[in-house]
């Protein structure tokens, strides 16, 4: 570990007086000045930071986007948007999401802010690498945004062969954006495995890591272990069509069903990649903001890695219609089965911390009790589409839609929203409007049932996804279906409120927020022990643990900074 040379140690008062006055630089915000200071930090917060303001900006144009889809189905007709610029919206929308939105979201961004703080250390055990791998994304993202300028795909973010091969669209800028982002998350997830094993305080042992390190432990594994199949997926994808070279069509001796296969068995493990970080969020703030240890701490750890396991072995409940044989789909539907064990487990142990603990109704608690809900039901559908039979008639219809956004956007979104809030008067220094913040919860929660749960039904009673209109689908439903998409549409108006609610609330917080004490939740673990925002080198004196992260029972004791 390499000690970063720091102004002496100041206490956090102090430090923050210093910086209201405009003083001497006393934190990692105001330690260094100007762009380059930040473009060129090896400071992870600063690196976090950026992936934020990145992560966050991908997501608003991701979300412009679903708006304007929205729009064109708020009537069965096509009236806004030709069937062609529909396409090329839905495929921008998911690539948009899935690669610079949510896979980076949390881990690069809240992840790498906090993994070190909350371990005690200085920095991650790769500063270089880390600023390198948000160089890298920022490249990926630039392919990928220019393949709008290129006219844009019209695959779909799955990139399904022949057609991908076969479109006059930009699939090339596209998809090589998507492998230039591999490795940045391949390297981040290197970067946080070695961190965690090798730069841990005296004191931390492994069963007293945070619950989120370990969800970001094993979200590292799979980033390690699964990413370079896609690459190596989207290579042959190029060499198909580039060269010629016949790997997956048919018409030039390929197999469509393989590109499927090497698809999925990336893609389902990066769910996990979306998904655990999310768990891990859930945990720190069911706890701290109920101020109980955690219920069934081991069970939660252990279930992130038997979920990083299991990921692995589910792929093949993508392509129960694909013509792969019965008895591959029947062992597929049983192993997606196996990962409801685990996950029950997760959230089993969230409702017992909850049962008579001190729950304080803070934003960021209204967000973890709004993932409770909507990941619940993301997760419960999920069983239905991983059993064989219903999924024939489920596959490729709005009831999909529904799931995963549940699960993405109910799960991971609000998630890592309740983190933001949970951890942002640490990294920021300044407290938002706990009232406003109430104001959009509430919004997000209704505006996002409002807009998925109609997606449910609509999926049920047979609408196919990827349509531009609905008019000639089911004449007879059509009321229906029409009634149901409105619904949808004005729920994602609403939703878009809550969004515009909180961008207005926490920006001015920055601005004119109260200064934000160490530990203004009560929370146990390191991240809360030092000044907010914290110095550059995290700590003013080498932390040392001695207590677990969710022993609250003696505030004055934690972690007690032994200097040498
Ligand atoms: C503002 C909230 C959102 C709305 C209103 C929305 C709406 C939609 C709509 C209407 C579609 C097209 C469905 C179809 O025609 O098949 C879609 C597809 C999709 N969305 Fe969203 N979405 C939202 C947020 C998100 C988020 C947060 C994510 C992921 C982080 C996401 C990921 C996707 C993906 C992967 C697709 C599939 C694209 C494809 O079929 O290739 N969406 N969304
Ligand atoms: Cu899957």
């Amino acid at each position: 570990m390499t000690t970063a040379d720091q102004a002496g140690p100041a206490p956090a008062d102090q430090a923050l007086a210093a910086t209201a006055a405009g003083a001497a630089p006393a934190n990692y915000l105001t330690a260094q000045r100007g762009l380059l200071s930040w473009l060129f930090t090896l400071d992870h917060k600063r690196i976090g930071v950026m992936y934020l303001i990145s992560v966050l900006t991908f997501f608003f144009i991701g979300g412009l986007l679903a708006v304007v889809l929205r729009l064109e189905l708020m009537s069965a007709k096509p009236d806004l948007l030709s069937a062609d610029t529909y396409n090329k919206l839905f495929t921008l929308h998911g690539a948009i999401m899935i690669f610079v939105f949510i896979i980076p979201s949390i881990p690069a961004s809240l992840g790498n802010i906090f993994l070190p703080i909350m371990i005690g250390a200085k920095d991650v055990a790769f500063p270089r690498l880390n600023l390198l791998s948000y160089w890298i994304y920022l490249v990926g993202s630039v392919f990928l945004l220019y393949s709008i300028l290129a006219g844009a795909m019209d695959t779909g973010w799955t990139f399904y062969t022949p057609y991908s091969t076969q479109t006059g669209t930009a699939v090339i800028s596209a998809t090589l954006g998507v492998f230039v982002l591999g490795f940045s998350s391949i390297l981040t997830g290197i970067n946080f495995i070695v961190t965690i094993h090798k730069l841990r305080a005296p004191g931390l042992t492994w069963m007293r890591l945070p619950l989120f390190l370990w969800a970001t432990y094993a979200t590292a594994i799979i980033q390690v272990l699964a990413t370079p199949v896609l690459a190596i997926t989207l290579l042959l994808l190029l060499a198909e069509r580039v060269l010629g070279i016949g790997i997956f069509d048919p018409a030039m001796g390929g197999d469509p069903v393989l590109y499927q296969h090497f698809f999925w068995f990336y893609s389902h493990p990066a769910v996990y990649i979306m998904i655990l970080p999310a768990f891990g969020i859930i945990s720190e703030i069911i706890a701290v903001h109920s101020q109980k240890p955690i219920f069934g701490y081991r069970a939660i750890a252990y279930s992130s890695l038997a979920i990083a396991l299991l990921s692995f072995l589910v792929w093949g409940h993508h392509m129960f219609v694909s013509g792969q044989s019965e008895l591959a789909g029947m062992i597929f539907s049983f192993l997606t089965f196996t990962v409801a064990v685990p996950t029950a487990i997760k959230v089993f142990s969230w409702v017992a911390t909850l049962y008579k603990g001190s729950i304080a109704l803070t934003t960021a608690m209204l967000y973890a009790l709004v993932f409770l809900f909507t990941f619940t039901i993301g997760g419960l559908t999920g069983i239905f589409l991983g059993s064989l039979t219903p999924d024939i008639h489920l596959h490729d219809t709005y009831f999909v839609v529904a799931h995963f956004h549940y699960v993405m956007m109910g799960g991971t979104v609000i998630a890592f929203l309740g983190g933001l809030h949970h951890w942002w008067p640490k990294f920021t220094g300044r407290m938002f409007s706990e009232r406003w913040g109430r104001v959009g919860a509430a919004l997000v929660f209704v505006g996002f049932n409002g807009t998925f749960f109609p997606k449910f039904l609509l999926g049920a009673q047979g609408m196919p996804r990827r349509y531009h209109s609905y008019d000639l689908v089911a004449p007879d439903q059509l009321p229906l279906f029409e009634l149901l998409h409105r619904l949808s549409s004005f729920g994602s108006q609403l939703l878009t409120l809550g969004f515009l609610i909180m961008a207005g609330y926490l920006l001015h917080s920055l601005f004119y927020g109260q200064r934000a004490p160490a530990n203004p939740w009560g929370g146990a673990t390191l991240e809360w022990q030092t000044a907010s925002p914290p110095p550059t080198s995290n700590f003013d004196d080498d932390p040392v643990c001695s207590r677990g992260p969710y022993d609250f029972r003696d505030d004055s004791q934690t972690a007690t900074a032994a200097a040498s």
